[in-house]
């Protein structure tokens, strides 16, 4: 009976909300922060969406507890029921920032569980469900990132047509050096339950060739914030660094996740003068003094999911949210310690249900990608 109705709520979604709208206009591309006026937006999608099997990769950055997850789905697509009720919420989210007269692109998903194969691997594909990890938007350019995973090696080919469609309406493209992810690309003796040897982090993948995921940065007009993580190395810093033109400066931050992969559970710029973090693992003796001058506001503890599983993340996806403007922020409609406290630091928030995306990895800024955003290249330190 609940099967039968999510059958029917999801025929009708794909047919009112078809993916690959080719009749939306492809406007310029330019972003320069998290919260200037947003109005052209990726939205990404759970269609064909494949469980990666277990792997040191996989493992670096998965709680232990979701194990058992991969161990039961690895190599098969999603079950249908995750990807129905994810679906559902992804389309709302686009009807959500279609009535604030936001453009919105969807990917075209490609065959994820078609095996490929690489001078050095085979691997299934995952998803296109999260753009923010794959496409970098700094000011007109688009940067493709590396990654890090065997599944996505292949993930940006979802993006190609919708990043022509842009290249030709004048933005810069970008696609950093892929790596081969061959064995020793990995480190060998990683394991995640000693993440810090004598004090210094350790990480599943090495220094021997550029690796990067577009989310491991977060932007701030010409100072942009990048951390080293199980996807992102210091090449492929040094990489976006040397590519993306002196006016910007790249920031490298440290905090204290164990298990690092994405920057966007760990500090969120808000608006000028105005980032949140997480206290469990950012100490405010951490940040860059360049902060000193910013108001620093705590995140509240994330409400646990009443019935998903966060297979991929940490439970910190509470902070994981998009900024429509400087004041008002699209957030999950269950996270009522954030709402109120960002009600009370003057922030208009706009709860949506997205809570079975997250088992998918991420929540509203994972699985999005603004493309353009009203306003100038500024300095705000
Ligand atoms: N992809 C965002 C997830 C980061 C986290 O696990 O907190």
């Amino acid at each position: 009976m609940f099967g039968d109705c999510f059958e029917f709520l999801y025929s009708l979604n794909q047919k009112f909300m078809p993916l690959n709208d080719s009749n939306k206009k492809f406007g310029q591309v330019w972003s320069c922060n998290e919260w200037d006026p947003l109005e052209e937006i990726i939205v990404g999608t759970v269609e064909n969406a494949v469980v990666p099997v277990w792997s040191p990769a996989v493992a670096s950055t998965t709680p232990t507890h979701a194990k058992w997850f991969f161990e039961k789905h690895g190599g098969q697509p999603f079950p249908d029921e995750m990807i129905e009720k994810a679906s559902i919420e992804l389309n709302g989210l686009v009807k959500v920032l279609e009535d604030l007269d936001i453009t919105v692109h969807r990917p075209k998903p490609l065959d994820f569980n078609t095996e490929y194969k690489t001078p050095w691997w085979e691997s299934k594909g995952l998803y296109s469900a999260m753009p923010r990890d794959v496409l970098l938007v700094i000011g007109d350019t688009i940067i493709e990132a590396s990654m890090a995973w065997r599944t996505r090696y292949f993930e940006v080919f979802a993006y190609r047509d919708m990043i022509e469609e842009y290249f030709r309406e004048g933005a810069r493209w970008l696609p950093a050096p892929k790596s081969t992810m061959a064995d020793d690309f990995y480190n060998p003796n990683y394991d995640p339950a000693t993440p810090e040897i004598d004090g210094v982090r350790q990480f599943v993948i090495s220094e021997k060739e550029v690796s990067f995921d577009a989310a491991d940065f977060t932007r701030c007009g010409k100072d942009i914030f990048v951390q080293k993580s199980n996807v992102t190395n210091a090449m492929g810093i040094e990489w976006v660094r040397r590519h993306i033109g002196s006016e910007y400066k790249v920031h490298e931050v440290e905090f204290g996740d164990q298990h690092p992969m994405h920057i966007d559970t760990t500090i969120v710029p808000l608006a000028p003068g105005k980032l949140m973090i997480n206290p469990s693992w950012v100490e405010r003796s951490q940040l860059p003094s360049m902060f000193d001058s910013w108001e620093i506001i705590e995140a509240p503890e994330p409400v646990n999911p009443f019935d998903s599983a966060l297979y991929f993340s940490s439970d910190w996806l509470t902070m994981n949210f998009l900024s429509v403007d400087e004041k008002r922020i699209i957030v999950e409609e269950n996270e009522a310690p954030l709402i109120d406290l960002l009600k009370k630091k003057g922030f208009e928030p706009i709860p949506i249900p997205f809570r079975n995306f997250y088992p998918f990895g991420g929540s509203i800024h994972c699985a999005t990608t603004d493309v353009r955003r009203n306003g100038g290249l500024e300095s705000y330190f």
